[in-house]
């Protein structure tokens, strides 16, 4: 067993990697924090406090509600998700939530969670990192506490997948969501790895997927998994700016089976002002940071099944 703090922000993959972290063995779950990033809050925290209920296998895990603010805030049509995956039967049957919410902001729940535990603790990041940029400010020994980081954001091709105005297309939206934030975590002592778009495109949402996902929902992990994603496009004849990757799902596998993808070690930095805000880039005598490059496409979804098929 290791501790693993887990902090999100409400999209679907966001929502299917709680799912997929509490149907790990070995993972002790000391808290989850929720921003409402590319979710609305309400009902990223809702589907929250319903998946622990139903797949938390009796843990007992207080959630935690963000306050940060995004510099760059996230179209309104892919926050709109989370009301949809809050609103599924499966996740409603009791008609009650039993598990409560934490008292504290996530980013003073993170200290907390930190502190109480004698062992380190991973962390496992798939929204915007603000809320580790803050804890981090007003906590700096929290540095000490923390194992290592899994981040899902960034890129280091400058192949970026925002598409705003005012903004050069180098970079990728967790990353962007909060610029600043992301600086400010290169700029501290945590080891950091890094699942970024390049490692990303190559696991993208397809119909045989979900084909696949649809002959398994005697499973209720899968069954969940394939309602999730069917709220989303998937890859088509070419990519679009609506393509759906498995962004969040490659970090959580990673973070505990590393053996899911191949990584480098690059040193990096990051932009925080003008038309390329938010964008990583390899600098030599950056900051150090692994780098996942490669996936094992085959033994990825196969350890979302083998965690999909445990009973619940
Ligand atoms: O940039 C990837 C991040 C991941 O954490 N999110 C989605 C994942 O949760 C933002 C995002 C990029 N493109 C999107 C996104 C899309 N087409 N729909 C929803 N979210
Ligand atoms: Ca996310």
């Amino acid at each position: 067993m290791h501790n693993v703090y887990f902090s999100h922000d409400g999209g679907v993959d966001d929502l299917v990697s709680l799912l997929l972290l509490m149907q790990m063995d070995d993972v002790n779950l000391t808290g989850v924090g929720v921003m409402g990033a590319d979710s609305y809050l309400e009902p990223a925290l809702s589907a929250t406090r319903k998946l622990i209920d139903r797949f938390g296998q009796g843990r007992k895990i207080t959630p935690a509600a963000s306050d940060s603010r995004a510099v760059h805030p996230f179209p309104k049509e892919w926050r709109m998700d989370a009301f949809s995956f809050d609103a599924f039967p499966l996740l409603n049957e009791s008609g009650q939530i039993k598990t409560q919410a934490a008292a504290k902001p996530a980013h003073l729940d993170l200290i907390e969670k930190l502190l109480a535990e004698s062992e380190k603790t991973t962390l496992v990041m798939t929204g915007p990192l603000s809320d580790l940029a803050r804890a981090l400010e007003i906590e700096p020994t929290i540095t000490k506490k923390i194992e290592k980081l899994y981040w899902m954001g960034g890129t280091m091709d400058n192949r970026g997948n925002v598409a705003e105005p005012e903004q050069d297309g180098t970079t990728e939206w967790n990353a962007y969501w909060d610029p600043q934030a992301v600086k400010k975590v290169w700029d501290s002592e945590i080891e950091i790895h890094m699942v970024g778009l390049e490692s990303t495109r190559q696991v993208p949402l397809t119909r045989d997927i979900r084909q696949h996902w649809a002959s398994e929902r005697r499973f209720p992990a899968l069954d969940l998994i394939g309602q999730g994603y069917a709220l989303v496009p998937p890859l088509e004849h070419f990519e679009t700016n609506s393509t759906y990757f498995m962004w969040d799902v490659l970090t959580t596998l990673y973070s505990e089976f590393p053996d899911v993808v191949q990584s480098k070690q690059v040193t990096s930095d990051v932009s925080v002002s003008g038309q390329s805000a938010g964008r990583t880039f390899e600098t030599d005598g950056g900051r150090p940071v692994t780098l996942v490059t490669k996936v094992d496409h085959d033994r990825f979804f196969e350890l979302i099944d083998q965690l999909g098929q445990k009973s619940n």
